[in-house]
Parts: C-alpha cells; structure tokens; sequence
C-alpha cells in the first residue's frame, strides 16, 4: 500500500443507519437481490482516466489536483498504478477501466507508445494477481493528442487512419493480455465542426471500415469478450456519429456488424441526446444490443458532460429496471465515468465520491429489483397490450390493407380510448424508491 489514502481505511458495509462517511450503508456486496448478490449485479468498476489522470482543469483554468504521480515517466506511471489499485482494494471494486494515455507516459512515436504501454500491462498483470482486481474495458484514447484533432478513424489524413488502427490493435492486445470482458470504442472526435471543411460520407465509409478491422482482428484473436461502442451526441466535436443508440444501430446495420458489436451507454450522454437513461438502455435491449453502461449524472442545465458521482436514486433505479428487463449485465458492469469537482482536492473526496455512487446505485438497483420483483408496472404493461394477444390482434400483423378494411367494416370497429394511467404508474414506482 503506498500512503496517498494512509488515514482511510477498507471501507466496511454498515446499514442504512449508519452516520460512518467512510462505510457503505446500501452496498453490501454479498446481499443477494434475485438470485445474485448485489457484487456479480453491479459489476462496479473504476474509470482511471478520471480518477488518476485527469488534473482539475477548464476552460478557465489549470490544474488544481497535485498528485504526487503527476509527470511523465513510467516510475511516475507506476506509483500511479499502486495508488489506483489501493483505492480499488479500499473500495471493494472488482473491475476498473482504462485508455492506453490514462495508464503510460507519451512516447516520442507509435512504437515508443507501445513499449510504455506493454511495460504498464505488465506491471497491471502483477498488480491484478495480488489483488484480484480485474479489467472491464479497455480502450485507446484517440482524442487528446493533437495528431487527432481532426478524428481518428474519420481524419482526412489516412497517416491518422494508420496511428489509430494501429493503436487500437495495440490497446486490444493489452485488454486480451489482461482478461478484459470488453472492448471499447468511443468516437473521442469521430465527428466534424463545419460541413464546410467536411467530407461526411467519406468519413462514414472511413469508421465502418475501422469498425470492421476490429471485429476481424477479435475473431482472429480468438478474443472472448464484447466489442462495445459507446454513443454521445457531441462533445468533443460538434457533431459526434454516433450520437445515441438508434444511429449507432443504422451504422452497425449499414456495415454488417449489428451481430457483432454492442453499445456502452452512459447516463451523461444519454441526457446530452435528449433522452433518459431508460429510453437508451431499454432501445439497446430491444435491439439486442446492449451491452454495459457508464455510470454518472449530468447537470441537467450546463449542456456539457459533467460526469459526476451519480447520486438520484429514483433516477438510477429506473435505469437498473431496464437492465434487469434486459437479464442483467453479461460481460458488461457498471463503470463510474465520473470524476469530482475541481475544488474537491483531497484524497477523501476520491473515496467518498464512489462511496457515495456506489451507494445509489446498490439502493437504485434494490428498489428496482423489488418494483420487478412485484411485477407491478408488467402486470399493467401486459394489460394495455392485450388486445394483441387476442385472435383479432394476432391476425392483424398478418393481414393487408383491404383484408383489414373488410374487417373493420364486418366487425363494426369502433374503437374506445383507454387512460395511459402514467399517474397511477409513477405511484408504484415511487413506492419502491
Ligand atoms: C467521454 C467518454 C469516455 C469514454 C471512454 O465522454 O465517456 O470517457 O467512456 O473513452
Ligand atoms: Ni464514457
Ligand atoms: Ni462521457
């Protein structure tokens, strides 16, 4: 253990009653809710990139976050990777998540990059075996250098095109090293700023094409886990491709690979689409997409992603309802891409920032649980689609315009409106959360 979190101890599960800021009072990682204890539902995990890597900065200013592994050398890189894997063992959280930039020092060139990434992978694999930690997802940050100011898979430089497939192969090469359970791909600045400047189509053929590269090479490779693209509307670009899942699904459908490839959903981005949670995760399941989820909360006003702690349970339970109406996660979890204010510079605030989302998100996914568990809102979902069940129903997804406009004659259909009760709903719900 090195000293950063020297005051703080393994954080205990205490119960709802308990005043300890630094214990659990909703997650108690062996309760079991439906069959399965509340560790293997959650599948918590930590982001690296927000946790360790970022430093505080905006628009209006610098770093205020002084960590003592700030600088660019692989001992720094290191010290780094001890705090982080102190902080997964204080936590109890069995999965973390990491780019290739988050995790090494800039290298001069493509191959000095990988050779700081293959000793970090090492070092990781060491790390993992002591502590039994494992990886989610890794991914490539395709994004901050400026070499991918103008995209990656998109840029209208086929130079970049290279330097990110590249990349990419080298990032999944450490994610299998490491027994990854996924693989992501998020669209850091796969999108444009002007159309002035911009050749969309080219740039659409352009991503498919990557996207096929890597489905290839995870057959090739015999890689066991899922291929995850994760959506946003904008942010980094202007326009982002793969704003939400309804669009990464045409794209997966344009270039043969809706079998192949699922999404990563996160609540920030969700809400940057102007959509709930609940609406992204119940479409990925219905299209049989869905694959795991970054958890956040957006502020609802600033327009940016924020990525903070999430801590609405009402809000998160609904979206756990829909991944239990989706089986639960598979290869997915739940991974906090959140990171804290920039004025919250103590080591605590990293503790006490996932206590607090691991908390709501334990007490989200018990409410929803139980709400599933009552079959209350199903009984009267079942109940509006009845009509369907009915031989008339059955017969009309089977039947053409004219059959249908004899029938309606015959039958002397005349339908009657019924209340869409959301009222009565909502009142379930909340006797649950
Ligand atoms: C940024 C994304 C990013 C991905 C991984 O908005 O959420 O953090 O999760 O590249
Ligand atoms: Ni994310
Ligand atoms: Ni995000």
């Amino acid at each position: 253990m090195t000293d950063f979190f020297k005051d703080i101890p393994t954080i205990p599960f205490e119960g709802p009653d308990s005043a300890n800021e630094f214990a659990f009072r909703h997650y108690n990682p062996e309760e079991i809710v439906m069959g399965k204890s509340l560790k293997e539902h959650l599948r918590f995990s930590a982001a690296y990139w927000h946790s360790f890597a970022w430093p505080g900065g905006d628009p209006f200013g610098a770093q205020t976050f002084e960590r003592p592994w700030f600088g660019d050398t692989m001992e720094l890189a290191k010290v780094k990777a001890d705090v982080a894997f102190d902080m997964f063992q204080k936590l109890g959280i069995p999965f973390f998540c990491f780019h290739d930039a988050d995790v090494r020092p800039e290298g001069r060139d493509f191959a000095e990059n990988t050779r700081n990434l293959e000793e970090i992978v090492d070092y990781f694999a060491e790390k993992m075996d002591e502590t039994g930690v494992k990886l989610l997802w890794g991914t490539a940050n395709l994004f901050s250098h400026r070499r991918f100011m103008a995209g990656a898979a998109t840029n209208p430089d086929p130079e970049v095109f290279a330097f990110s497939a590249a990349t990419i192969k080298t990032c999944m090469d450490a994610t299998m090293k490491l027994g990854g359970e996924n693989y992501v791909l998020w669209g850091g600045r796969e999108g444009y700023e002007t159309l002035l400047n911009t050749d969309l189509g080219r740039e659409r053929q352009q991503a498919g094409r990557m996207l096929q590269m890597v489905v290839d090479y995870k057959h090739k490779t015999g890689f066991k886990g899922a291929i995850l693209i994760e959506p946003k509307p904008q942010e980094p670009t202007k326009h982002q491709y793969d704003y939400d899942v309804a669009t990464v699904y045409g794209f997966l459908k344009e270039f043969g690979l809706e079998g192949e490839v699922q999404v990563n959903i996160e609540q920030g981005h969700a809400i940057l689409a102007g959509h709930s949670f609940e609406h992204e995760l119940a479409l990925a399941r219905e299209l049989g997409i869905f694959g795991s989820i970054d958890m956040n909360r957006n502020d609802y006003q600033s327009g940016w992603d924020t990525d903070q702690f999430p801590n609405n349970v009402p809000e998160v339970a609904l979206a756990y309802y829909e991944v239990l109406r989706a089986g639960g996660f598979k290869t997915g979890g739940t991974n906090f891409d959140a990171k804290l204010r920039r004025q919250s510079i103590d080591p605590e605030d990293l503790i006490l920032g996932h206590i607090g989302g691991m908390d709501t998100c334990a007490a989200g996914l018990k409410a929803a649980a139980a709400l599933y568990e009552s079959s209350a809102l199903e009984k009267q979902r079942t109940a509006r689609y009845s009509g369907w069940e009915t031989e008339f129903g059955k017969k009309l997804m089977n039947s053409d315009l004219t059959e249908i406009e004899s029938l309606t004659r015959k039958n002397l259909i005349n339908p009657e409106p019924n209340s869409g009760r959301q009222e009565r709903l909502e009142n379930i719900v909340n006797r649950f959360v």
